[in-house]
This record gives structure tokens, sequence and C-alpha cells, in this order.
């Protein structure tokens, strides 16, 4: 019987793909793990486990005790945050996820699910339709632990048979969860400022064009790829992802359509010299091809849907 972990379970991608397996797969049967003490954890995400990344013996006891067959490894430090903090990025994003995959060979874990980002490429990439193979020269700390983690996870795939799967996520927007602390979390705050008909203050210009894309079709094609036949795919770790591409005036622009008298100033900040090392968009034949990938929303259907649904949040 399938039983999922789901490290950093409490994040803004863990809090929704949890609610979404355990639809699938059932309540009891998907396990959420994150630093949080149990107390602080609403039903919701129980059962949990606290637990980190970084203790590989205490994350061995989580596998056996609840006897996992499948993770999905969320555990992380973003883009911004991961430029404050360095050293502790690279701790959690490749000690951390090493300790993942060791102990699913360990503990007999069948699959780890593992996201990459578009952080994976840098200026000499080319940035529109940025294909699935391609120049890999990320400028960050976040963005260089994504490249290794996927030839990592790429290496427990073939020198270990363990199947491993992985996305390279745009940046995603959702009303659930805030962001933790990346390069897009823009056009998740801007939604929460025009509804309490605040001004805007973006740390990004307002030409800056990003990949992106709405929490539902992210979920949506996380548990796709991780459903698929392995037998099926020829890429495992490193697939390209996309829906839409905007900038942050077109987003702006796109919330005055429902919220006419919202305002938006731009401030740039430390954001922006990462912002302009990731692609514009990305071209993703390969997810297409191997298992059938295709996004639901647009520009204007998901700034709908989250106004609409931040509304009734507030
Ligand atoms: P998040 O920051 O919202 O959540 C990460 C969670 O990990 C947090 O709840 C945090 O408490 C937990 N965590 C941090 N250190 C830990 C440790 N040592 N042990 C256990 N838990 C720890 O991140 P997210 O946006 O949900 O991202 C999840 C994954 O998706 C990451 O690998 C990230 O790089 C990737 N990704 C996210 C986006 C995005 O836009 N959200 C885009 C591209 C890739
Ligand atoms: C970030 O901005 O760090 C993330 C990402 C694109 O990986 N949202």
């Amino acid at each position: 019987m399938t039983k999922i972990l789901v490290t950093g379970g409490l994040g803004q991608i863990g809090s929704e793909l949890t609610a979404a397996l355990k639809n699938q797969y059932g309540k009891d049967q998907v396990v959420t793990c994150d630093l949080a003490e149990l107390s602080q954890v609403h039903q919701e995400f129980h059962p949990y486990e606290k637990g980190d990344v970084l203790n590989a013996k205490q994350f061995q006891d989580i596998l056996k005790k609840h006897q996992i067959t499948e993770i999905y490894h969320l555990a992380a430090i973003l883009s911004a945050v991961g430029e404050q903090k360095p050293q502790h990025c690279w701790k959690v994003n490749i000690d951390g996820l090493y300790n993942v995959l060791e102990a699913s060979i360990e503990c007999g874990v069948k699959k780890v699910v593992c996201p990459s980002s578009i952080a994976v490429f840098g200026p000499e990439t080319p940035q529109i339709k940025t294909p699935q193979e391609t120049i890999l020269l990320p400028k960050t700390m976040y963005g260089l632990t994504k490249v290794a983690g996927e030839l990592l996870c790429d290496y427990y795939v073939s020198k270990f048979n363990l199947d491993v799967r992985g996305l390279r996520y745009p940046g995603l927007i959702s009303y659930k969860t805030l962001p933790g602390g990346g390069t897009t979390d823009y056009a998740v705050e801007i939604f929460y400022a025009a509804l309490k008909g605040e001004k805007y203050t973006c740390f990004l210009k307002p030409d800056t064009v990003l990949p992106m894309m709405y929490m539902p079709d992210a979920v949506r094609g996380t548990i796709e790829l991780a459903e698929t036949s392995f037998k099926d795919l020829k890429h495992h770790s490193n697939f390209n992802f996309a829906s839409m591409s905007f900038s942050c005036q077109e987003l702006a622009d796109e919330i005055k359509k429902h919220i006419p008298n919202f305002q938006i100033e731009y401030v740039p900040d430390h954001r922006q010299q990462i912002a302009e090392t990731w692609p514009q968009s990305i071209d993703d034949c390969t997810a297409r091809k191997e298992w059938n990938w295709k996004p639901q929303y647009d520009l204007k259907a998901m700034v709908k849907d989250m106004l609409h649904n931040l509304k009734q949040k507030t």
C-alpha cells in the first residue's frame, strides 16, 4: 500500500500538495514532515512528524515508523533567502537531499519526487523558450544547489535504481500559503495588497518577465509525473515545466481589470539581479511528450481565480 511522506509539507507547495495527495490516496496515507512543533500544526496536516532533513538518523526513524513507500521532498531554501544565507542554503538543499536519497535506499522507499527550479538556468542560457537540454550556469547559490540536486537525483536513478523524478518549477502562484522567500514572491504578495486596497511596492522592475504557474496546475502536474510509468520516462529529475509568462506590469494590469483603483510602484531590490539571470519563457515539450503535460490556467484565468479565492479567505 502507498504511504507517502511530504518533507517541507507546511510550505507553499507542500500545504497544497499534501491535501491533493490525501484526496487521492487517503487521509492517513500521507504523513507531513516539517520543522514546526506538532502542537503548532493544524489537524489537516496530521499525521505529522517534526523532522529536520539535516538529521539523517531522525529522518530514517520517521521513514521506518510510518513504513514510507514514496517521498515528496519539498524541504528547501529558496532563491532570495538562499542569497542571504548561502551556506545554510547549500546545507539544506544538498546535504538534506543526500540524506533523503540515502535514507530512501536504506529504508526501501520506492519513489522520490524532488522539485528543481527555473533557477538552474543562468544568463548564458537562451532566455526565450529555454530548451530542455541547454546551458546550466546559474549565478545564485539556490540555482547551483538545484543543478547539483538534479545531477544527484539522476545519479541515484542510474547507480542505485531508485525511482527519482523532478520538475523545474517556474514561480508558483497560490492563495493558501504564502511563498517562502523566493524571487517570484511578488506575484503572490501583489494580490494581498490589491485586495486590502493598498498600494503595492514591487521589488522587480515593471518589464521583468518570468515564467509562472498557478498552483492547481503545479500540483496536478506533479502528481501526474509521479504516477507515470517509470518505463515511459527518458528524463527523470529535470523536466522543464511551463504554463504562462508575464511581466510585473502585465500582472498589475490584469488585476486592475478587477480592482480599477489598484496602485503599484516599482522599487527594485537585490532580487532584480536574480530575476535577470532567469529565463522569460520555457519550452516544456519534453514533459508534454513523456507524460502528456498540459497546463489549464493562463494569466486571465489565474488572476480571476486568485482574487475569487483570496476574497473568500480574507
Ligand atoms: P517553502 O519555503 O514555502 O517551503 C519549504 C518548507 O521546508 C518550509 O515549510 C520549511 O519550514 C521547510 N524546511 C526548511 N528547512 C528544512 C529542514 N532542514 N528540514 C525540514 N524542513 C525544512 O518552499 P516551496 O515553495 O513550497 O518549495 C518547495 C520546493 O519546490 C523546493 O525544492 C523549491 O526549491 C521548489 N520550487 C518552488 C517554487 C515556488 O515558486 N514555490 C519554484 C521553483 C521550485
Ligand atoms: C524562487 O523565486 O526562488 C522560486 C523559484 C522560481 O525557484 N519561486
